[in-house]
């Protein structure tokens, strides 16, 4: 004994009692770490040995009692079987990891030879479809797709197509305002007004312009919200011939190959003169039928030569040029080709009906 230092217990205590404690507390942690089986257990033997009321501890607080030549040695000796210890808690806790690792791995295998379960593919709705046809026929013929925004200014809507406020004209576009200046437009023709005066004056201006148009009407064969494209054409010496070849191209390649069309006089404000043209009944081929009221005919367009004063808000001079125009609703073609008998089948979302047409993701929207 080189000193007296008294325990808990009460006995007495010296240096060589201390490393003969540290040299327990190696061995029954050394054994503990050994039969922890999971980390939960192997943190509760690091408190046992390590923590602040561990045997350690307890041991390093009797240090003050030794002979002060001799604590070095013991506080060696103490921080070598922390050290020990530290080691063996870690390698301990990295082979259980391992095992944790293999049991998970063989609890959780999957057999990736197993069939997979296909994801249902959507469907292209017919108005895509319908829009996706009109647009691949007139690009092919070298229109050029133009859009503007679904908000427009009172001008553009209506001023800049003949239009003025109080015009009667206006009532047959029932109109959503924003304001008395800003409304949802009714039409595309505000996109080739701004096309216009974004290029002129360049020529050709061939273009078409695809979009969303909204009219407060709803009910058998209206929707608020429903799709035109309108397309344009100015140049020097356009003529209404240039307008019906156009068309008439345009019916057979969307309706086939012995398609006529008919043109019937007609007003607009922005186009003089004006036509209403229709296709031979696309369902009889023009011997009567229900869809065509037994008239062999179906009206699909509206079309005409540019007024002068719209091409002069559009920044082109009349005097020089010419143009012609015309408008046709998405929502009819796409009924007159898939055979849908009332508008609101198209915005129902009822997914038996939009199943029935052509898969998403097999190349373009085409029919
Ligand atoms: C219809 C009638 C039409 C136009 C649209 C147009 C556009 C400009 C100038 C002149 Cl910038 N005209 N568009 C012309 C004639 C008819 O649509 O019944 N659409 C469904």
């Amino acid at each position: 004994m080189t000193s007296d230092s008294r325990t808990r217990k009460g006995k007495t205590e010296g240096y060589d009692g201390l490393v003969a404690r540290l040299d327990t507390a190696r061995g029954a942690a050394r054994a503990a770490i050994e039969q922890a089986g999971s980390a939960a257990a192997l943190e509760e033997v690091r408190v046992r040995f390590l923590g602040r009321s561990g045997e350690l501890t307890q041991v390093l607080r009797g240090l003050g009692q030794v002979d002060a030549a001799l604590r070095p040695e013991l506080g060696r000796i103490a921080n070598e079987v922390r050290a020990g210890v530290e080691g063996h808690l870690t390698a301990r806790g990295l082979r259980l990891d391992a095992v944790e690792l293999s049991r998970r791995l063989e609890a959780e295998r999957v057999d990736i030879t197993l069939p997979g379960t296909t994801p249902r593919r959507g469907t292209y709705h017919p108005v895509s479809l319908a829009m996706a046809d009109v647009e691949r026929v007139f690009t092919s013929m070298g229109f050029e797709v133009a859009e503007g925004p679904d908000i427009e200014t009172d001008w553009y809507n209506f001023q800049a197509l003949n239009m003025p406020r109080d015009h009667p004209a206006r009532d047959m576009q029932a109109s959503f305002y924003f304001t008395a200046d800003v409304v949802l437009r009714t039409q595309t023709s505000p996109v080739q007004i701004r096309y216009m005066r974004a290029n002129t004056p360049a020529l050709p201006v061939k273009i078409i312009a695809p979009g969303r148009v909204y009219r407060c009407d709803d009910d058998a064969t209206h929707s608020p919200v429903f799709h035109q494209v309108e397309g344009l054409v100015v140049d020097r010496g356009i003529t209404m011939g240039d307008l019906k070849g156009v068309l008439d191209v345009f019916a057979r390649e969307l309706f086939g190959p012995t398609t006529r069309t008919r043109f019937r006089p007609s007003y607009f404000p922005f186009t003089e003169p004006s036509a209403e043209v229709d296709v031979s009944c696309t369902i009889c081929g023009g011997s009567g039928c229900r869809t065509c009221k037994n008239s062999g005919w179906i009206e699909i367009l509206g079309a005409g030569l540019v007024h002068p004063q719209v091409l002069r808000n559009g920044g082109y001079d009349p005097e020089v040029v010419s143009g012609f125009a015309f408008g046709l609703g998405i929502e009819r073609v796409a009924m007159l080709r898939y055979g849908i008998a009332d508008i609101r089948l198209l915005y129902g979302g009822d997914v038996r009906f939009l199943r029935q047409f052509r898969p998403a993701g097999e190349g373009r929207a085409q029919a």
